[in-house]
């Protein structure tokens, strides 16, 4: 895995590990035999290290990890490399990543492309990097540089990696022949300061200082989560310890710690369970292997909302062109003014060259005519939640569209079934349900109906990559899987407040827990009236009257709390109250309201329920194992077909800790008899509550 071949002087150890060249066990041990041999061989006056393929070195196997490991170590490999008597170049291009970066800060040189990124990751899978690299970085760019690197776990450009002094050239192409001129200057030069165990740590002016205010940045940034923490212990021990070798084995025994943490698994088994989306089935058997996607150059958007030009932003990113259709022009326009403040804004975040800004400009095509769609190769339909008008939108669609376009809906929960049967095409009809907004958050729940076919599949989930999203393939069914198992931790926080707890009180468990923000925050911020009259629209389809009274919806017990609040035009935070007081309508700072308070205690007195204290505990079970039980009744119906996919959605679609796994993961480390008993418990004391029935 690790080809040796001699150019001249010069030889080359080539990493041939597709598809990343990650440091499995051949990769370590080609690299001890590559070493050894060039500095046996005569001809040989210096050693170049280099990636096949798209890349360098992306880091250590994580497949590896959790067994034992076998052959030589990474740190005894950078050894060999660095006490080499030959000097050793890394020719880096793609990534240079983790332990890949570490191979390049043993070597006695760095030269990368320009596009190449350099980084270390590890932090993100919830370690550290385990192979000096703690201990290197800081001998090679300053300290804070360093700890930025280690605790943030972000890819640097090879230019700003220069400017750092992690690389020593950059070059525009040719990293080959560019490498052999490098190596043809350097021979014969000493080697004793090029080797970074040698260099003395960056000095840095007042570190406590520097290092408490680090430790502050990240400890605001990710409460609970341990690894960027110890990131920075391992830095300090490098500034700190009385040697190299001293701190390198402090950096050894952070690196176990969190090896053998909860938290790493959790994000190793995130980083994975995000990759095996793609690997999908459906029912009738046809698969990612056996369904080959459709080309999509050109699609349509309906509806020039939030959404629909949240859509028409991922997707001009993406260089597709975009029809968007919306029916009166001023609404259009608003459209498109969003999506133009939206590429503004990430022209000046620096993430879009005002000509790639340009260019999707011109890519955008609005119209007030759906004639216009003709001959596009995918429409997504984005407009508002209701069956009737969708299903009339895409009997006219499959009229206008050429034969074979495919027809999306973003709806958030109806059946695609229903769509699919307004058309004569409904092995084309799918659902791509975006999350607002839709060119921030990565989760692509992708929906397929009884009919949908494999191509259709195919093409959506292709699409939904090319986008920029993670596309989770669900089956259809009431509020598919991401908002079906939401809904039922929500429902649990609304009984929570009910029988004795207050709504600031349920979201302070939950953002303890991890959560980006408590349930109710989140509701203010979405609205109150949009649950308000999704109710009202069921209530009207099954000709109930829906009163305050209530206490069943769908079958299931239900809490009038947030209707009392609506009623009283409390609606959220863009009208400043909701379930919390705002600064001001769309205000930012929310503080507990004594008003709600008061409605809460009125609701009950009310409805004859004796409050109670409840334990935080209890908050956390009651509205995690609610969602881990509607997870597996998912698994059961089939709408999901793998707990991966329920979690990727909760990770990235509600920001779920990603150092607790998903639910369904955090389930499994609680242990699952544990969740059943939990569970029964729960269906004793709450026999009306249908969600208790024990999956
Ligand atoms: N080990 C094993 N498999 C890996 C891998 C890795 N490091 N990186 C990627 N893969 C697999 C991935 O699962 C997928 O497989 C395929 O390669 C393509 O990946 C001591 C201990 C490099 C930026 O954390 O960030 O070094 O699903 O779809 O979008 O200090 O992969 O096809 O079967 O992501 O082009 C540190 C993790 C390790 C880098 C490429 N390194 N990888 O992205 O492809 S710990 C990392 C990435 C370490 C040392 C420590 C990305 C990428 P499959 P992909 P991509």
């Amino acid at each position: 895995m690790v080809d040796y071949k001699v150019v001249g002087s010069v030889a080359f150890l080539e990493v041939n590990n597709p598809p990343v060249n990650a440091l499995s066990l051949s990769v370590r041990v080609g690299f001890v035999e590559g070493i050894e041999r060039a500095n046996k061989d005569k001809a040989v006056k210096a050693i170049i290290i280099i990636g096949s393929g798209s890349t360098f070195i992306s880091g250590a196997d994580i497949k590896e990890f959790g067994k034992p490991m076998r052959g030589p170590g990474l740190v005894e490999v950078g050894e060999r490399i660095e006490t080499s008597e030959k000097p050793v170049i890394a020719g880096i291009h793609g990534n240079a990543l983790g332990g890949g970066l570490e191979i390049a800060l043993f070597s006695h040189y760095r030269i990368a492309l320009k596009n190449a990124r350099v980084g270390f990751p590890e932090v993100l899978i919830g370690i550290l990097p385990g192979a000096a690299g703690t201990q290197r970085l800081p001998r090679v760019t300053t300290v804070p540089v360093a700890m930025d690197l280690i605790a943030s776990g972000r890819h640097v450009a090879a230019p700003e990696a220069l400017k750092y002094g992690i690389l020593d050239w950059v070059v525009e192409k040719d990293l080959p022949s560019e490498c052999i001129k490098l190596a043809y200057n350097i021979i014969g030069k000493p080697l004793h300061d090029r080797r970074l165990r040698n260099r003395p740590v960056t000095p840095v002016e007042n570190f406590a200082a520097v290092y408490d205010a680090a430790l502050a940045k990240v400890t605001r940034r990710s409460k609970g989560f341990i690894a960027p923490v110890k990131c920075l212990q391992a830095v300090k021990a490098a500034v700190t310890a009385e040697s190299y070798a001293a701190g390198l084995k402090e950096e050894g025994r952070l690196f176990m710690d969190l090896m053998k943490s909860g938290q790493a698994r959790a994000l190793q088994y995130a980083f994975f369970a995000e990759r095996a989306t793609a690997r999908w089935q459906l029912p009738t058997g046809e698969n990612y292997k056996t369904c080959k996607p459709l080309p999509i150059k050109t699609i349509g958007v309906i509806g020039a909302g939030t959404m629909g030009s949240g859509i028409a932003v991922t997707a001009l990113r993406a260089g597709l062109s975009v029809t968007l259709v919306e029916q009166e022009r001023k609404f259009l326009d608003r459209g498109v003014a969003m999506i133009k403040s939206v590429l503004e804004g990430s022209v000046r975040l620096n993430k879009l060259s005002p000509k790639a800004m340009q260019k999707s400009m011109s890519l955008l095509k609005p119209t007030v005519s759906m004639d216009d769609l003709r001959d596009v190769d995918l429409v997504i339909e984005a407009v508002f939640e209701n069956l009737d008008l969708k299903k009339q939108i895409f009997g006219k669609l499959d009229k206008i569209c050429k034969a074979e376009t495919i027809l999306c809906s973003n709806t958030s929960s109806l059946d695609i079934d229903k769509i699919a049967s307004a058309t004569e095409r409904p092995g084309r009809v799918a659902g791509m349900h975006f999350f607002v907004p839709a060119y921030v958050m990565r989760l692509l729940e992708n929906v397929y109906g009884k009919a949908t076919s494999g191509t259709t599949v195919a093409t959506i989930m292709q699409l939904g990559k090319k986008l920029g999203q993670v596309s989770v393939l669900v089956g259809t069914c009431n509020s598919f899987v991401a908002n079906r198992t939401m809904s039922k931790y929500g429902s649990q926080a609304t009984f929570l407040v009910e029988e004795g707890s207050l709504p600031q009180e349920v979201d302070q468990v939950l953002t303890d827990f991890g959560m980006p923000m408590g349930t109710f925050a989140v509701g203010d911020l979405s609205g109150l009236d949009i649950g308000w009259n999704i109710r009202t629209e069921i209530a009207k389809a099954q000709g109930m009257n829906l009163t305050f009274a209530t206490r069943y919806m769908g079958g299931d017990q239900y809490s009038s709390l947030s209707d009392r609040l609506v009623q009283k035009g409390r609606i959220g935070r863009k009208v400043g109250k909701g379930w919390y007081k705002y600064d001001k309508p769309n205000g930012k700072v929310a503080t507990p309201d004594p008003e709600v308070t008061q409605i809460v205690l009125d609701h009950c007195k009310e409805l004859g329920i004796q409050r109670h204290k409840i334990s935080p505990q209890e908050v956390v079970e009651r509205t995690m194992y609610a969602a881990v039980n509607e997870g597996f009744r998912c698994l059961e119906d089939g709408v999901a077909a793998k707990p991966e996919d329920i979690d990727v959605c909760w990770l990235l679609g509600f920001g779920f800790p990603r150092y607790q796994g998903g639910p369904m993961f955090y389930a499994s480390q609680v242990g699952l008899r544990n969740v059943y008993d939990k569970i029964c418990q729960f269906h004793e004391r709450f026999p009306n509550q249908s969600i208790w029935m024990p999956s």
